[in-house]
């Protein structure tokens, strides 16, 4: 077995010779054949120099051409490697050389479609002090990424799979994916992934390239799987989720323009009707533009007008139907407890869908180009 280890590096030139040191030295007693692929975007830190110096005939440096990015290069390094056995893992050392053989053992079982050095598997363990916030980042990615995997650690960068595993995905592995491993599992259908527990350590020299930016693109990462893997529901999903906001806009509104109206000494009824009225046209406005902008971000409309105006006539049939199904059950159910709230509920559920069916059909149902 040939085992091919891919690096993506940006500005590690520093990290670069007790890497290769530690990898030669973990590698060379398995007897494997193997090769590095530092997959660099250029970082103008004379790492070339520090490659050339160190002499080693299997480490290839990549100086990669636009576009620029984590995943772009390790996509590249992955497609680029001839190793039976590919390897991942991040240039700073956080990821210690010596698990690599374990990791490649594992995966070369047949049984295992992923592994992954792993730092919440049993056995698994962290250095140093994690700040408060990046404890609550870490783990807040890691619950959005339930929504396609158990693994413990879905989020590592260090990961091992055989070539053919990687062949399933073929064209379909989208580069914005920079959390790779959430990416190869759900594009290359992983179902059986092995974790094998790695002491993660601190970086000790460079910088951390992981910023805000990289939490926005990790969940327009997590939005992109979504849709790949769930298709129509997790657009419904969003359309739910917009709702939702749109319920707070809605509140807000109907609170800020009664309290005003009421310091102006308007009538209870026309501070009620033009509160109500005003609140409602506000959540629809929000939820339009949202929905434009998010859940139908791929769909063009011919005008905005038009599309808005049909927009709200879609929500207030919507809300017609919600009425109607509402006062239909909780008549019917006047005699169960909460019979009324299920029935309002039902009601929801039923005006929602009919939104969302009328903004599919009528308002964004053109394919952008
Ligand atoms: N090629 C390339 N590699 C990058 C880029 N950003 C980060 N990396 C590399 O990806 C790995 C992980 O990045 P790091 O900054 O350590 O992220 P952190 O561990 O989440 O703080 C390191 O080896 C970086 O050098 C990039 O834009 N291009
Ligand atoms: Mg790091």
């Amino acid at each position: 077995m040939h085992v091919s280890i891919v690096v993506p590096t940006y500005r590690e030139a520093l990290n670069i010779p007790e890497l290769t040191k530690r990898i030669d030295a973990a590698m060379r007693p398995t007897g494997h054949t193997f090769d590095l692929w530092l997959m660099d975007d250029p970082s103008n830190d004379g790492v070339e120099k520090v490659v050339r110096d160190l002499g080693y005939s299997w480490v290839h440096l990549v100086t990669r051409t636009p576009p620029r990015g984590l995943g772009f290069a390790v996509l590249e390094g992955l497609r680029k490697a001839p190793g039976d056995i590919l390897v991942v893992m991040d240039a700073d050392l956080s990821h210690p050389p010596e698990r690599i053989p374990d990791l490649v053992s594992a995966a070369e079982r047949p049984e295992n479609d992923l592994v992954i050095g792993s730092r919440y598997a049993p056995g698994g363990t962290i250095a140093g002090d994690w700040s408060l916030l990046r404890h609550i980042n870490s783990r807040a990615a890691t619950l959005l990424a339930r929504l396609f995997t158990w693994v413990k650690d879905p989020m590592s960068g260090f990961l091992a799979m055989r070539k053919d595993i990687l062949d399933r995905a073929a064209g379909d592995l989208d580069p914005i994916g920079y959390k790779i491993g959430l990416e190869l599992i759900v594009k290359c259908r992983c179902r059986r992934v092995a974790e094998v527990p790695i002491h993660f350590s601190d970086r000790q020299l460079g910088k951390s390239k992981m910023g805000l930016k990289e939490q926005i693109r990790y969940v327009v990462h997590v939005r992109r799987l979504a849709r790949w893997k769930y298709g129509e529901l997790a657009r419904f999903a969003e359309f739910g989720i917009v709702g939702l906001t749109g319920v707070f806009v809605n509140l807000l509104v109907v609170t800020l323009v009664s309290e005003q109206m009421s310091r102006m000494g308007f009538a209870a009824s026309a501070r009620l009707n033009t509160a109500i009225t005003l609140a409602v046209f506000a959540s629809m406005t929000t939820n339009f533009f949202l929905n434009r902008m998010a859940t139908f971000s791929d769909k063009a409309t011919k005008s905005l007008g038009r599309a808005y105006l049909t927009f709200v006539a879609v929500c207030l049939i919507g809300g017609v139907v919600n009425w109607w199904t509402t006062k239909r059950l909780a008549t019917e159910w006047h005699e169960i407890t909460l019979g009324l709230q299920i029935a309002a509920l039902c009601g929801v559920a039923a005006g929602m869908l009919f939104n969302y069916a009328g903004a599919r059909m009528f308002v964004f149902r053109t394919k952008r180009t």
